[in-house]
């Protein structure tokens, strides 16, 4: 069997728990070949983000472009992409890409850190409403992205359909809408490509130490997918490692941790 191949396109966590370190760790734990283009450079411990600095759109745009054809990834992610400029570059490098290289884009509407930190401002927001939002085969907000993606009060398994059904109109091929902010048990809903709604729960751990699960789920998915998994195994797969990745955190730092990205291991 040929190397499952999975791309990153997203900006670097030095404390190595969120960003483009977790989505590497992560492709490495499901033995998945990983890529990745670096959009910005956060600095931050666990306590903080210090500053964030983003690439020009340029540097990422050719980076996407000098990988891609040479090791063509069997799926790819997005994440935190930072400015306008980056977003647009990325969008364009993406659909360029499509015309040669056929693989699923799941894309991550990364707009603030959870140790603070935002990435993505209005305008942006707006450019990646047009131009990236469409070309996703798989879109994983939150429920604050998915409130601003769609306007709508996001906040419960009904509306978290909605807003699924919303961003379906808007151009996602399938929408994952995460729960993990929900009171009690952290239930994600998908609106796939066919309209059905599938729910996914879990139990909410109590811990401080979550930080960079988003991005580890994603990411996940996008393993899953690279092996040639269907979508709604590699969701399932991906939410029973984020979990239990989060149960056996290693309570690493002063502020909120990383997961145990070994977790079932
Ligand atoms: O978890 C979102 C995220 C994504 N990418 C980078 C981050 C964070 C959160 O802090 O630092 C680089």
């Amino acid at each position: 069997m040929s190397t499952p191949v999975a791309l990153s396109i997203a900006g670097s966590d030095p404390s190595g728990g969120a960003g483009l370190q977790a989505d590497l760790k992560t492709f490495h734990r499901f033995g998945v070949y990983g890529e990745a283009v670096v959009t910005l450079v956060t600095v931050q411990n666990t306590q903080r983000v210090c500053r964030v600095e983003v690439m020009p759109s340029d540097l990422v745009a050719e980076q996407i472009r000098a990988v891609i054809r040479d090791i063509p990834p069997k799926a790819a992610k997005t994440g935190a992409l930072g400015n306008l400029a980056v977003t647009q570059a990325v969008s364009e490098a993406i659909a360029e890409a499509a015309g040669s290289v056929d693989f699923p884009l799941v894309v991550d509407p990364v707009m603030a850190g959870s140790r603070g930190g935002v990435f993505m401002d209005e305008q942006t927001l707006r450019a990646f409403t047009s131009k990236l939002l469409p070309r996703a085969f798989l879109l994983t907000p939150n429920l604050d992205e998915a409130s601003s993606l769609t306007g709508l009060s996001v906040r419960d398994p009904a509306s978290m359909f909605e807003a699924g059904r919303k961003l379906r109109d808007m151009g996602a091929a399938n929408v994952l809408v995460k729960g993990g902010h929900l009171e009690g048990d952290a239930i994600d809903v998908l609106v796939t490509s066919t309209g059905r709604r599938i729910q996914f729960r879990a139990p909410k751990i109590d811990t401080r130490h979550t930080h960079g699960t988003g991005c580890t789920y994603s990411a996940a998915i996008t393993a899953g997918l690279a092996k040639g998994q269907d979508l709604i195994q590699a969701i399932r797969t991906a939410k029973a490692f984020v979990t239990a990745a989060i149960r056996t955190n290693p309570g690493l730092g002063a502020g909120s941790g990383p997961l145990n990205l070994f977790a079932g291991k």
